[in-house]
């Protein structure tokens, strides 16, 4: 499929999405939000033999929220509607995907920008990056998960004057905050987080699967149903090939070959 507003490559068992409006900061149009779901569906597809994605941004932006400019001429908008139909089944979407997501934070997240990059499983960003939550700036309550990630990430003091006063951190602060993994250097954030990508392609992708649910089950469960839960999802990897191989690759004290089985 040709897209128009994001990039899709593919190398190796890594898709990589490059949102591509760079003249917007890549904000988000309804165009991008159903070519991301083409794309990340198409990542899912088992015939794609896709084991990663990468998440970045074209440019000198990350994502800057909401294209504004489709928002102009509403007079008595439906936001909620606009919410219902694309920036929650895409943060659905990713939270769902069987497979580990990389996000190369290469600049500003803002809005529903940072909320796509709290989303991702590990996130990078670029010394230079920042992080606004610039919903309140424009009248409007943080979206696309971000009051579920920022009390969760950054607990809940954190949160409440981020989402309030909607004051640009950088890079280093989100890392000191717990929203982010890693802060790299800006020449070679896509180089990192191109290896990352690769190197959780090659790691036991239904093990991986299993420890994004279990994690996000977390959130909201009882240790007691929690320990139900490992048990089960432990039940299902020491079924996998990975399981036997991983353990036999121990005992021959050589690297294990993943199959993602
Ligand atoms: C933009 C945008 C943008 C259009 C920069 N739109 N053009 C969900 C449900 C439904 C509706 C509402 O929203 C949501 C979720 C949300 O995401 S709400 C939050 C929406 N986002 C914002 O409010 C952020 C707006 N942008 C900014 O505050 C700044 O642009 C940031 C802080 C991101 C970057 O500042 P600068 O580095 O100074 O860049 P800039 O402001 O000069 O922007 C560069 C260009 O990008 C500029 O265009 P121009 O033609 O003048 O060069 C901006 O107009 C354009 N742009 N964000 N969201």
């Amino acid at each position: 499929m040709a897209y128009q507003t994001i990039l899709y490559d593919v190398a190796g068992a890594v898709a990589t999405i490059t949102l591509n409006r760079p003249d917007k900061l890549n904000a988000f149009t309804e165009e991008m939000h159903r070519e991301l779901a083409a794309a990340i569906d198409t990542a899912a597809l088992p015939e794609s033999k896709i084991r990663a994605l990468l998440i970045t941004g074209a440019g000198r932006g990350f994502c800057a929220g909401q294209d504004l400019s489709q928002r102009k001429g509403d007079a008595l908008p439906d936001l909620g509607h606009t919410l219902n139909t694309t920036y929650n089944p895409l943060v659905r979407r990713l939270r769902k995907l069987p497979l580990p997501i990389v996000c190369a934070v290469n600049g500003v997240a803002a809005g529903a920008g940072a909320s796509l990059a709290f989303a991702c499983d590990i996130t990078l960003a670029a010394r230079s990056a920042s992080f606004l939550q610039a919903f309140s700036k424009i009248g409007l309550v943080p979206d696309s998960g971000s009051t579920w990630f920022l009390p969760r990430l950054a607990g809940s003091a954190r949160a409440r004057a981020l989402a309030m006063l909607a004051e640009k951190i950088g890079a280093e602060q989100a890392v000191a905050w717990g929203l982010i993994w890693q802060v790299v250097d800006d020449d070679t954030l896509l180089a990192e987080a191109a290896a990352l990508a690769q190197r959780l392609a090659a790691m036991p992708t239904r093990a991986l699967a299993y420890i994004k649910r279990a994690l996000d089950t977390a959130e909201t469960s009882t240790l007691d149903r929690q320990l139900d839960l490992e048990a089960e999802l432990q039940a299902m990897a020491g079924r996998t090939d990975d399981y036997r191989e991983g353990v036999a690759a121990f005992f021959e004290k050589r690297t294990p070959t993943f199959k993602g089985r």
